[in-house]
């Protein structure tokens, strides 16, 4: 067995669902210019921090100098299916992704664990663990190694585990065999498209995060814009209909990680608690979850939102 089969085999032993390795070197000219068109045309609104570490961004050696290789995992965390019971309050909704404590953390801590096992391996090695927020365009590099597709929706789509998986990196100075990218692309069926309530997402491919639920409710911080506010529906914190919709999504299998807590009765929160809620019952009620992330003075905004336009 050769390093990278043996690194492989240990990534998904970790419990892992997917894992590639691509070179370290920059992603090519047409990732470069797709990434500066998105921010020039002024789609990353309020998230400054992407316009900045360009070079970092789309280049893993200005990240860790002397990288040779990436090793690409990824996360399945597609929640069983939940029974629903009709409420009588109004609820608000909770994307998928935060009903679970906070990705970062856990798969940093597993990807740590992966390099203990290489280093103890192979021989030293310098290494860089990244999980969403290293400056690094972690959709290209996945696809790069293999993982899977850029869909419609702008989600690493693997066609056999669908588009709700978290995606983490080891950037490393030891050189690794490379994967190639999958044959498969995105059918562009556009199911994705119409199940996009905002119209963040055109049929042409385009995406204006501005418009996305996902930035309105967790990124922004900022008052929703009036137009925008009928559209986000009871959608409290994050969204993932252009995930829902996609035809890969619907045959994946569920998260077989059982290490990563799921937390089934923050599908839906009760949004007249939820605006009762003080500074510490918040902190205490979501402990290590994503939601704590756009605090509650933002959160409580949005719940208003939804309550008004669950009674329209
Ligand atoms: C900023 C950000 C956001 C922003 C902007 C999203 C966006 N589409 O850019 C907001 C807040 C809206 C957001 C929302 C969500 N996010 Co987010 N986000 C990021 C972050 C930090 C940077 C993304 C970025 O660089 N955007 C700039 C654009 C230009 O880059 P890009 O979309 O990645 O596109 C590049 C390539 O994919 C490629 N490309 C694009 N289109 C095409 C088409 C073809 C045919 C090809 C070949 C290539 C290609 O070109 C681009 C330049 O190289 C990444 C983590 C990271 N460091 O990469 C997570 C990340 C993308 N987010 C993630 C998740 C889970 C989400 C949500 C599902 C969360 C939720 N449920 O609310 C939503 C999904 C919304 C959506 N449809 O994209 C995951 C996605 C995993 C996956 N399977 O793809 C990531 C990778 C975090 C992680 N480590 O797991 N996110
Ligand atoms: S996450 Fe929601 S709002 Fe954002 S692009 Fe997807 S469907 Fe549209
Ligand atoms: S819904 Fe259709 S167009 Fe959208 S990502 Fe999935 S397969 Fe591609």
């Amino acid at each position: 067995m050769t390093i990278t089969e043996r690194i492989k085999e240990k990534a998904l032993e970790l419990g892992f669902d997917l894992v590639g390795v691509t070179d370290a070197s920059p992603v090519g000219t047409e990732q470069v210019s797709r990434l500066i068109g998105w921010l020039d045309a002024g789609y990353a609104g309020r998230m400054t921090w992407l316009h900045s570490n360009l070079e970092k961004r789309t280049d893993p050696a200005k990240l860790l100098p002397g990288a040779k290789s990436v090793i690409v995992v990824a996360l399945n965390y597609k929640p069983a299916q939940q029974k629903t019971q009709a409420k009588t309050a109004p609820m608000g909704r909770v994307a998928q992704f935060a009903q679970y404590d906070d990705y970062h953390p856990f798969i940093k801590k597993m990807l740590r664990q992966l390099a203990d096992f290489i280093a103890s391996t192979t021989c030293p090695m310098q290494f860089k663990i990244c999980v969403d927020s290293t400056p690094l365009l972690e959709r290209a590099l996945a696809v790069r190694a293999g993982l899977g597709m850029i869909g419609k929706n702008r989600m690493l789509v693997n066609p056999r585990i669908g588009p709700q998986i978290f995606l983490g990196e080891i950037v490393t100075n030891i050189e690794l065999d490379p994967d190639k990218p999958l044959k498969d692309s995105c059918p562009g069926c556009g199911k994705c498209v119409a199940a996009c309530p905002t119209g963040a997402l055109k049929q042409d491919g385009s995406f204006d995060a501005t418009k996305c639920i996902s930035y309105l409710t967790i990124e922004a911080n900022t008052d929703v814009p009036a137009e925008l506010a009928p559209k986000i529906g009871n959608h409290l914190f994050g969204c993932a209909e252009c995930l829902m919709a996609c035809p890969y999504q619907q045959k994946a299998p569920t998260c077989a990680n059982k290490g990563f807590v799921h937390h089934p009765d923050r599908a839906e929160l009760n949004l007249n608690e939820f605006l009762n809620l003080t500074e510490e019952q918040f902190k205490i009620k979501f402990a290590r979850s994503p939601i704590l992330r756009p605090g509650l003075p933002h959160l409580k905004k949005i719940a208003q939102i939804c309550i008004q336009n669950l009674s329209a």
